[in-house]
């Protein structure tokens, strides 16, 4: 259990949003399955995403009519984890919905106490816990930033750059990025394209901070490792694969760069275990990953105890998985920049208007608006939806 001692001193974010009271009672949930043209492909270590992007929304009607929006950005592909859209849909419309229709819940850790005996299923329930934390916020009248303990009112972001065909492509996307305003690189890296790129970013923008994310695509032995750490990075984002804990910590011991859980980062106590190892020295919070915003408190509650520097990771979520992403990154362990670019550098339009952007000092507002932090619009949804569900049909 997360330290309860000095409150005063470290904020123990995940007791206090899991005590929160106030009476949620879904009445109906709505499930969308969308799928959004994307504006530019994405490819990362496990390979390309582009063309159009699968995505789940998730929609909670109080029984007075509040509604809250929960979002889960999964991949086509389970490459990044386990989940996969049908198994979320399955999940959120067979197993994680059905049980809270017409019942009485005393606060956002009540609903997601319902499913306490249920393995995985992470981005579904995740999708779930945001939209009760949503219709918790617009009854209480206060944002969730407030609700959750955030200490800053703007959120200093950084743009995750996919691999690009040509390193003059990236040094172009890059040098438009910083124009905006974003304040930290960090580049996609795997086997054919790492140190050139990394070293031709370096060279043409050498003060600006740079990490690089290599989404498990190396081995212990095939890395260029000592090359990388001669760049003076940030970090390097789960170099290894995310159950290679022995491997990240050996590395770990072999390089001066810090070691950043990503996909290590699977749960709590996995995320503790990869720390006391050694298997890194910064970790990435993201709530689809970790199955919860309650539980990415819990591992932000860890990596301020243990003075491990942690930030808000993406997975090319809409306006509506950023809104919780922005809350949850006020709270004062996100000391780094989180992945936070806006939706128009994936998506032709946002599921919410208005939607946020960079300001000129690299910073993005944290939402303060009470319940979904940017205001959805149901009929762009609606209009995405290849498929849908309604607890009123299958009650
Ligand atoms: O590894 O951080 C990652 C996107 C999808 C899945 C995994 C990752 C990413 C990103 C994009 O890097 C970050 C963003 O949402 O802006
Ligand atoms: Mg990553």
């Amino acid at each position: 259990m997360p330290s309860t001692a000095d409150p005063g001193v470290i904020p123990v974010s995940h007791e206090r949003a899991a005590g929160l009271e106030v009476t949620i009672r879904p009445a109906r949930a709505e499930v969308f399955m969308l799928s959004l043209p994307m504006v530019r492909t994405f490819r990362s270590a496990y390979g390309q995403s582009g063309g159009r992007k699968r995505l789940i929304v998730v929609r909670l009607e109080d029984q007075d009519g509040t509604p809250g929006w929960g979002e889960a950005p999964i991949a086509e592909r389970p490459r990044y984890c386990t989940d996969t859209a049908e198994s979320t849909w399955s999940a959120l419309t067979g197993l994680l919905l059905p049980p809270l229709i017409g019942q009485s819940f005393a606060g956002p850790a009540r609903v997601t106490d319902t499913w306490a005996d249920i393995m995985g299923q992470n981005y579904a329930r995740n999708a779930i816990e945001c939209a009760a934390w949503a219709i918790a916020s617009a009854k209480l009248d206060v944002p969730l930033t407030r609700l959750w303990g955030g200490v800053r009112d703007a959120v200093d972001v950084g743009e995750s750059f996919p691999i690009c065909d040509t390193p003059e492509e990236l040094l172009a996307e890059v040098g438009a990025r910083l124009e905006e305003g974003f304040g930290r690189v960090k580049l996609k890296i795997a086997p054919g394209w790492d140190v050139a790129a990394v070293r031709a970013v370096r060279e043409s923008f050498p003060g600006v901070p740079l990490s690089v994310d290599a989404n498990c695509g190396y081995s212990l032995d095939s890395g260029p490792w000592p090359e990388l750490d001669d760049l003076g990075l940030v970090m390097i984002e789960q170099p290894l694969a995310g159950d290679a804990l022995i491997e990240m910590s050996q590395l770990q011991q072999a390089l001066r760069t810090p070691l950043c859980l990503d996909e290590s980062a699977s749960s709590y106590n996995t995320t503790r275990t990869a720390l006391r190892l050694g298997a890194g020295r910064i970790v990435n919070i993201k709530p689809p990953r970790l199955g919860g915003v309650l539980t990415s408190m819990a591992v932000h509650d860890l990596c301020l105890r243990e003075q491990v520097p942690a930030w808000c990771g993406g997975t090319l979520e809409t306006g509506i998985g950023r809104g919780f992403n922005l809350a949850l990154a006020s709270l004062p362990g996100f000391t780094l920049h989180s992945d936070m670019s806006p939706a128009r550098l994936f998506y032709d339009q946002d599921l919410v208007e208005p939607t946020f952007d960079i300001r000129p000092d690299g910073t993005v507002a944290v939402p303060t608006q009470p319940g979904n932090g940017f205001p959805v619009v149901p009929e762009r949804v609606a209009a995405a939806a290849i498929r849908r569900w309604s607890s009123d049909t299958r009650a």
